[in-house]
């Protein structure tokens, strides 16, 4: 049943960001300017625990006192960015079993196809039929600005997931997400651990222009290659987060900077693979016995095959299961609770067997049966 939430309880006590996952890696604050507005609001009306609702994942915690009253469902439309990469299609099937509607939700998933404007529509469309919440994993960091503050003008909570923006944290009420900028920073220290003062001559695929993913792996990574100066970052492209991207972005540096480089950093696994792809063609060795070094982002489950293979040597995780962690976060606005504005999900990283690292967790069988993504 369709229903406009007239309003949240956002309370001034605002506790800092809760950080959930496996730990691991050094994580800081998450981003800063994602203090949502504290602001008192008249209590939903029907906010009674509906029966048999239950969270589809352990860590929903909370959750388990159920969303609605007997018979009502609450509406949540998600934004998603699209179906890029391996970690996009398990953040997709990790939202839709956990809002699902055993758990008492009717789940609007729109894959943007990675195009701004369908996006925007989506998030309109959902302004429209008056849903309950609206999560959106921003495409890109800007153009927000006006639609959120549709939204908030509707009466509609928003949760920013996955990826950060540029707007305002008065504009949305929530965020969780991962920090990416971090994830970058742990790259590149592991890089200096590995090379220990060697000098390093690194090609860069980036993830698509402009999202928060890929600006703040390179921010992080960045970072790290300034305070080295027997590094220099050869050329820096994007691949668009996708395998054909990696493999093609790939190929045309081989074209430009062959026997040249001796580092290769990919976004994510999927470009990873496309980057293996067009070294392979060439004849280009990599990993731990070869020529070129390679990082990668995201470790899901091929990646850490490929890392446990010796192929990655350093690949650092961005954990894609953050469905429950919205869905706490909703159901604690649900009944009018105190919740967190801004909760980080946090990540590791692993190298390939026979290296040793302060900043990694060498991978083994075990750590691959594990990973389900
Ligand atoms: O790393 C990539 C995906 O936003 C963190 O998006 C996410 C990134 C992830 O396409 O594989």
């Amino acid at each position: 049943m369709l229903r406009k939430k007239l309003s949240v309880l956002l309370a001034a006590a605002m506790v800092a960001a809760a950080v959930v996952g496996c730990g691991g890696a050094d994580q800081a604050a998450a981003p800063a300017d994602n203090a949502a507005p504290a602001e008192e609001a008249a209590p939903a009306e029907d906010a009674a625990p509906a029966e048999d609702a239950e969270a589809g994942d352990a860590e929903a915690g909370d959750a388990e006192a159920a969303p609605a009253a007997s018979g009502d469902v609450i509406t949540v439309g998600y934004a998603q960015v699209g179906h890029e990469s391996d970690w996009r299609t398990a953040n997709t099937k990790n939202y839709q079993d956990v809002f699902s509607a055993a758990n008492g939700y009717e789940l609007s998933l729109i894959d943007c196809d990675n195009d701004n404007a369908v996006q925007l529509e989506a998030v309109r469309n959902f302004i429209t039929q008056q849903l309950d919440y609206i999560i959106i994993a921003p495409i890109e960091t800007a153009g927000w600005d006006t639609v959120l503050q549709e939204a908030q003008d509707a009466g509609i909570p928003v949760i920013i997931a996955d990826r950060e923006i540029d707007a305002d944290a008065s504009l949305y009420d929530a965020w969780v997400g991962t920090n990416t900028k971090n994830e970058g920073v742990t790259a590149g220290n592991w890089l200096a651990e590995y090379l220990d003062g060697k000098e390093a001559n690194i090609l860069v695929i980036e993830g698509s222009v402009g999202a928060s993913a890929a600006l703040g792996r390179s921010e992080g990574f960045n970072e790290v290659a300034e305070q080295h100066s027997e590094w220099k970052i050869l050329d820096s492209q994007s691949g668009d987060f996708t395998q054909d991207g990696g493999q093609e972005v790939m190929e045309s540096f081989i074209k430009s900077y062959e026997g040249q480089f001796n580092v290769v950093v990919c976004h994510n696994d999927n470009e990873a693979y496309g980057a293996m792809d067009a070294m392979n063609a060439a004849g280009i060795t990599y990993g731990v016995d070869g020529d070129v070094i390679l990082i990668s982002f995201d470790a899901t489950h091929d990646g850490l095959q490929y890392t446990l293979d010796g192929k990655i040597n350093c690949n650092v995780e961005c954990n894609p299961i953050q469905a429950a962690v919205v869905a706490e976060v909703i159901q604690k606005m649900q009944n009018n609770e105190s919740y967190d504005a801004t909760t980080l999900v946090n990540d590791e990283a692993f190298v390939a067997p026979g290296i040793e690292s302060q900043y990694a967790t060498t991978m083994t069988e075990d750590i691959l049966a594990g990973r389900a993504y």
